[in-house]
């Protein structure tokens, strides 16, 4: 229900949108989100189904940049400016270096304490018929990594591939991911763009398709995969506590997911380095790094 909602485009322009970026009606008189570790850690210890929703902020302790924090540009560009379809098809040889240079960067990194964690949550709630699900809208891999089991990954990951021609998709981790990429993409700005040939650019194996690949992400104006959509929708209709980590809450239709949750009565938890501008509608905010503030959150009880 949530989710087909913000996936209709007027809805989302006109009404969610509008809604979140703007003060919430009659917040110039809401108390802040409290952050009494003790009244969140009653709640966790009684919640049974728990949706975790992560953004690049709880990959950043891991070294991998956020997109909108420093360190969120390639060469000169923005993420918003390669991570569209009309970038690809513009110039895919400089969209492959760019999605080539953090395929080989994420096999230099590792999960940090936060995504510890969350997977040892998940592992410990799940002897006890509790269920803990990460929604996430990293492409990193970095939950998977670190032992989470029920992962749902909005975004796609760097490490799967959809052939442009039949529509073949397939995990791909090899390094690098086609002879021509070896050494490219490097990232300050002054690097010129290799302008490698199209035909030498990552292609299908399948039969005798040879298709151009393209990385399975989700680009901006693209939707979203309507099976991960329609399990984050279960995910989010069923959970009685979210927590909501290290993302901005800008980007939709994820931005809309906690706020919609905590609409409809059910404690939501941010834990952030700064504000967002989802926080005043949530019941906890924990400031600062959550490789810090997420392991007593989710520790055993003693
Ligand atoms: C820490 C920390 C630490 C740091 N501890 N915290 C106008 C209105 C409404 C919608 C739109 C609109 N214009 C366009 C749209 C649609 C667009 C959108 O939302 N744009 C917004 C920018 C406005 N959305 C889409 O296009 C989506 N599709 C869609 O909506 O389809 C229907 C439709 C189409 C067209 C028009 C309208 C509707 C698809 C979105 C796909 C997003 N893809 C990306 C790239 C993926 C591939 C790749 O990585 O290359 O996904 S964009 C990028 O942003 C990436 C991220 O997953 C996503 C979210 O970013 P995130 O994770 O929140 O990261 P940051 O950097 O923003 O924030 C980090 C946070 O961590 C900060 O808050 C820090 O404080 C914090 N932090 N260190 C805790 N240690
Ligand atoms: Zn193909």
């Amino acid at each position: 229900m949530i989710v087909r909602q913000l996936t209709c485009r007027s809805a989302i322009h006109s009404h969610l949108y509008a809604r979140l970026r703007k003060t919430p009606p009659g917040s110039q008189d809401m108390a802040r989100p409290s952050s009494d570790l003790a009244a969140f850690r009653e709640i966790f210890s009684r919640a049974k189904n728990i949706a975790i929703l992560t953004g690049a902020g709880v990959s950043a302790e891991s070294g991998v940049p956020t997109f909108r924090g420093a360190g969120g540009y390639w060469r000169k560009w923005q993420a918003q400016e390669l991570a569209t379809p009309e970038a690809f098809s513009r110039n895919p040889s400089r969209v492959w270096e760019f999605y080539h240079y953090r395929r080989e960067v994420m096999l230099t990194k590792k999960p940090n304490p936060a995504h510890l964690a969350i997977a040892e949550c998940e592992e410990r709630l799940s002897k006890q018929g509790r269920n803990v699900t990460v929604v996430t809208q990293n492409i990193d891999e970095l939950h998977r990594r670190a032992g989470s089991k029920h992962i749902l990954e909005l975004h796609g990951s760097l490490f799967r591939t959809r052939c442009m021609s039949c529509g073949h998709e397939d995990a791909n981790y090899n390094s690098p991911i086609c002879a021509a990429l070896e050494g490219k993409g490097a990232p300050d700005p002054n690097t010129n763009d290799a302008q490698i040939p199209v035909q030498d650019l990552p292609r299908c194996e399948q039969g005798s398709c040879s298709g151009l690949l393209r990385p399975a992400v989700v680009w901006f104006g693209e939707t979203l995969d309507s099976d991960v959509l329609t399990g984050a929708e279960k995910v989010l209709d069923s959970c009685d506590l979210c927590l909501v980590v290290g993302t901005s809450s800008i980007v939709y239709p994820a931005a809309m997911f906690a706020p919609q949750v905590a609409g409809r009565g059910v404690p939501v938890a941010e834990f952030n380095m700064e504000d967002t501008p989802a926080t005043m509608r949530f019941k906890f905010h924990f400031q600062g790094p959550c490789g810090t503030t997420l392991p007593p959150a989710l520790a055993e009880e003693h």
